[in-house]
């Protein structure tokens, strides 16, 4: 795979495309970023711009993991204190992951939000930003309550944090993209450079398909859950026998075999007793897909097969997570 391919593939979007295909030129040492509001446990969101991390870091790229503990308080998720402690876990479980840490840098928002440059930066953004643009720019981040004061400082250091870190290239979930608009909007009035940005897509609600998948409402899977836990999710999941079911509904268990073990594993094989036809195997996401639609994989055995990976995947990350408990 060439580096464009590496850098672009399961993207969602980038922005702009003639910007990624400059960086996919020589990205050797490039810094791309991720930024997470710490918390405790990972899932499956929080994986899915992990494994565009690790195609960044194959392609030579540096990353940055950015640690969003400033925001996360502004977010209202805890005391300071909880925060940081949920940081560090944080932090363990992506190593367990399977990020190179050799290329990986994890920075601390507070190491450098508390400066004074930094604060006068912000005060300045506040100054060219209208309330409407950055709440809109907030929407998707936040939850449903009341804006407060705090959900527009928000995207505004969020903005500043891509020059402050210094990258070449910000990451985020599709959720992430109106922010990320915003610095391209915003950064050149404090005469600071445009930087590119490339979005991952958010995969549909497991059980029904529809909307997105949400670690505070439905279902979705963490690092913490046990192995039958995991396999009684999967078997729970919306999986109509073909990749583009009607309306708005997408089919999940097809998502998360596209999204998250195809780009982990080189051939993923479904076991099935011979007189089921014996095993299958895959080594594109394409021909596994295709198979479910032309009636030749049955959607019990993609659940089950997307179990096992999925299990292997998490497994750990759920190790880790014990220790730190223990
Ligand atoms: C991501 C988040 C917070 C601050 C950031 C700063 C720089 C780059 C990325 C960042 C978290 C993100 C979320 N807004 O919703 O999880």
């Amino acid at each position: 795979m060439d580096s464009y391919e590496l850098l672009t593939r399961n993207a969602e979007e980038v922005v702009t495309d003639e910007e990624v295909r400059d960086l996919a030129e020589d990205p050797a040492g490039k810094r791309a970023y991720v930024g997470y509001e710490p918390s405790g446990v990972l899932h499956l969101g929080h994986l899915l711009t992990a494994n565009k991390l690790i195609d960044l870091q194959d392609a030579g790229m540096e990353v940055v993991i950015l640690l969003a503990d400033v925001h996360a308080y502004l977010n209202e998720k805890g005391t300071f204190e909880e925060i940081r402690e949920t940081a560090e876990q944080m932090k363990a479980q992506f190593l367990a992951y399977g990020l190179d840490e050799d290329n990986a840098e994890f920075v601390y928002g507070s190491e450098f939000q508390l400066e004074e440059e930094y604060t006068l930066d912000l005060h300045h953004l506040e100054r060219e930003t209208t309330m409407n643009r950055a709440q809109r720019a907030m929407a998707e981040i936040q939850g449903d309550e009341t804006a407060k004061v705090s959900h527009l400082v928000y995207p505004l250091m969020q903005t500043l944090d891509i020059e402050y870190l210094d990258l070449d290239l910000a990451v985020g979930g599709l959720d992430q993209r109106k922010v990320h608009m915003l610095a391209r909007e915003k950064l050149p009035d404090l005469e600071y450079e445009v930087r590119p940005a490339l979005h991952t897509p958010i995969v549909a609600d497991l059980t029904s398909g529809e909307g997105k998948m949400s670690s505070s409402e439905g279902i979705t899977i963490s690092m913490e859950d046990s192995t039958a836990e995991l396999e009684e999710k999967v078997n729970a999941a919306f999986c109509p026998p073909t990749r583009d079911p009607e309306g708005d509904l997408e089919n999940p268990v097809l998502e998360l075999f596209e999204y998250h073990v195809f780009p982990r594993f080189d051939e993923i094989v479904v076991e099935r007793p011979e007189k089921y036809g014996g095993d299958l195997t895959y080594e594109e996401y394409e021909a596994l897909a295709a198979d479910l639609e032309s009636g030749e994989l049955h959607p019990a055995d993609a659940k089950g097969t997307l179990a096992t990976y999925l299990d292997e995947l998490i497994a750990p990350g759920r190790e880790k997570l014990r220790e730190i408990r223990d």
